[in-house]
């Protein structure tokens, strides 16, 4: 079998509200995309993923859609959008859009014809029950705070909406449903788009007899529930498989098992799959709104374990640290103060290095950091928003709140691109709908392009090592020095190649010595890349500077 083009690919996501404003509204657009796809040629990034751009009233920005086939006003028209993917395919870069079909928005026509009546033939596309002893049907929560059932008063029943009570979830028991689902993606497809990220996929099949959850907040009722690989197959044969696609499954709260079964190509459902569990060690007892520092071993296990995993089972992982719902990596687990590019490097070579497919999110290719908002008017998130509320009901300070905020909110990774050092940081003329973060003078795309040793370099030749060294896609993994407490170091292995990653992940020194039962026959050694000036001279034994990052080539 041909090996299928996305494996050797890097992909860049872009969040369209906060990339580039071409009229001076405040808001990102799809022309300003296009004006920076040879940016991103530059970047040498193979993929783009647009996140949603479809027509919606923007309560989750985007995330909850009314009309699956047009486009939002702010973001321009069919035209704009018809342009941008030409621009991108001329440039030999694929374009894969984010579809989100667990909900809609409350304000698309079939919620709108579905609330009516219970005997509307649009009833039985959402998900309707009764309450019980005059409450709602069970005690599940939405990710967003707060029960996952809103009651509506038209037809005296609940609906159920995971996520925000604008986001009524889609009754995929319902075929006609799933048929409209297929259809809206071939219609894409049509149009020339190369794939799909499918928002939260994995909890489209919920448990029918919706039972209460005593021990947990109704989520192991539908994650990955029961009909979900079976829908997955269905998706494959309807949509994607007449296509020459790739498709990324957002999995949340997911297993290991469950994503072999997802990715692995036997069983023809997705390209790939994102899991979030190495992004919640930094949680305290497994509660994201509170402040803990991260917890180095659990990140280097949990990494570890779905790369040798995920190796094993034939799966494929998307290989990440930042997206639009999670902060800055380099506020989180590098130092976004004195040894930001270092760190921003260091992190970048740590993932990148890795079994999958890179995924780089926006403003990460210059390590853009955390904006450290001080109000709760800078937030513009409704998760955020939720929260602060709930939590300030609950008798937290508001103080408390929003230094959690500061560290936790997907506003964090959320504030405009910082293109140039004029006003706004290039970003609009206008008011931007959300603040440029402050340090946008020092950190910029101009600054970054203008310094041979930015962190946009190293981005770029990590991106280009991957197309170099095939041993970067096929290698195997393996762990090494596991209990070290500074030092994050594995071995790839492939033919009589091995890849040595070294790195130091805090700011002080730390001191490396391979293992002696890693075994190397010729003892060529190059170093393919670091981030610093001068590279150490035997890659057995040396000294790690503060986040030092070295990746050795054996053979
Ligand atoms: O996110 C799914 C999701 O569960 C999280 O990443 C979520 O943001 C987090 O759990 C909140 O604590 C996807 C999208 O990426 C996100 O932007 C949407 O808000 C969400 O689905 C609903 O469509």
């Amino acid at each position: 079998m041909k090996e299928p083009w996305w494996k050797k690919s890097v992909v860049y996501q872009i969040y369209p509200k906060s990339f580039k404003d071409t009229t001076g509204k405040g808001v990102g657009d799809l022309e300003g995309i296009t004006s920076k796809l040879d940016y991103l040629k530059e970047l040498g990034v193979d993929v783009i993923w647009l996140t949603p751009i479809y027509k919606s009233p923007q309560r989750d920005n985007g995330y909850d859609i009314s009309d699956y086939f047009d486009i939002h006003e702010e973001y321009g028209t069919m035209d704009d959008f018809d342009r941008l993917l030409e621009g991108a395919h001329k440039r030999g870069m694929k374009l894969i859009m984010d579809i989100v079909v667990n909900h809609t928005s409350t304000e698309h026509p079939w919620f709108q014809e579905s609330r009516k009546s219970k005997d509307n033939p649009y009833r039985d596309f959402y998900i309707w029950k009764d309450g019980v002893d005059g409450g709602p049907p069970t005690n599940w929560e939405s990710k967003f705070g707060g029960n996952a059932w809103e009651y509506d008063e038209q037809t005296s029943q609940y609906y159920l909406h995971l996520f925000d009570v604008t986001q009524a979830d889609l009754n995929w028991e319902n075929e006609e449903v799933r048929k409209r689902v297929y259809d809206m993606m071939k219609f894409w497809f049509e149009k020339g788009v190369d794939g799909f990220r499918l928002d939260v996929i994995n909890l489209i099949s919920k448990d029918q007899s919706f039972p209460n959850d005593y021990e947990g907040d109704g989520r192991r009722f539908y994650t990955d529930g029961p009909r979900a690989h079976e829908f997955m197959k269905e998706m494959n044969r309807e949509a994607f498989s007449q296509y020459d696609s790739m498709t990324v499954g957002e999995m949340s709260s997911t297993s290991i098992e469950h994503c072999i079964k997802y990715s692995n190509p036997e069983n023809r459902e997705l390209s790939m799959t994102f899991n979030f569990h190495h992004l919640k060690v930094d949680y305290e007892n497994g509660e994201k709104w509170t402040l803990a520092d991260f917890d180095f071993l659990a990140l280097k296990d949990i990494l570890s374990t779905w790369q040798e995993e995920m190796n094993k089972g034939g799966g494929w992982n998307a290989l990440f640290w930042c997206n639009h719902d999670q902060p800055r990596v380099v506020s989180r687990y590098g130092d976004d103060g004195k040894y930001r590019v270092e760190s921003a490097k260091m992190l970048a070579t740590t993932v990148h290095m890795m079994q999958g497919t890179p995924y780089v999110y926006q403003g990460e290719e210059i390590g853009m950091t955390n904006p450290g908002f001080e109000s709760i008017d800078d937030y513009r998130d409704v998760e955020s928003l939720n929260i602060f509320k709930i939590k300030k009901e609950a008798g937290m300070s508001e103080n408390e709140i929003l230094e959690i905020l500061k560290s936790k909110s997907r506003d964090n990774s959320r504030t405009p691109v910082q293109w140039n050092a004029t006003e706004n940081a290039g970003f609009t003329d206008g008011t931007p709908w959300i603040n440029v973060a402050a340090n946008y003078p020092d950190i910029n795309v101009e600054q970054a392009l203008a310094d041979r040793d930015s962190v946009f370099y190293h981005y770029q030749k990590l991106i280009a090592l991957r197309k170099e060294y095939d041993i970067i896609t096929h290698g195997d993994y393996q762990l090494i020095l596991g209990d070290d407490k500074q030092i994050f170091a594995y071995v790839r292995n492939w033919n009589n190649e091995k890849l040595l990653v070294v790195n130091n992940f805090y700011g002080k020194n730390a001191q490396f010595e391979l293992p002696g039962d890693i075994r190397v026959e010729g003892g060529e050694a190059s170093v393919l890349i670091s981030n610093y000036e001068d590279h150490p001279e035997d890659y057995r034994r040396f000294t790690l500077r503060p986040y030092e990052s070295v990746v050795f080539h054996l053979k």
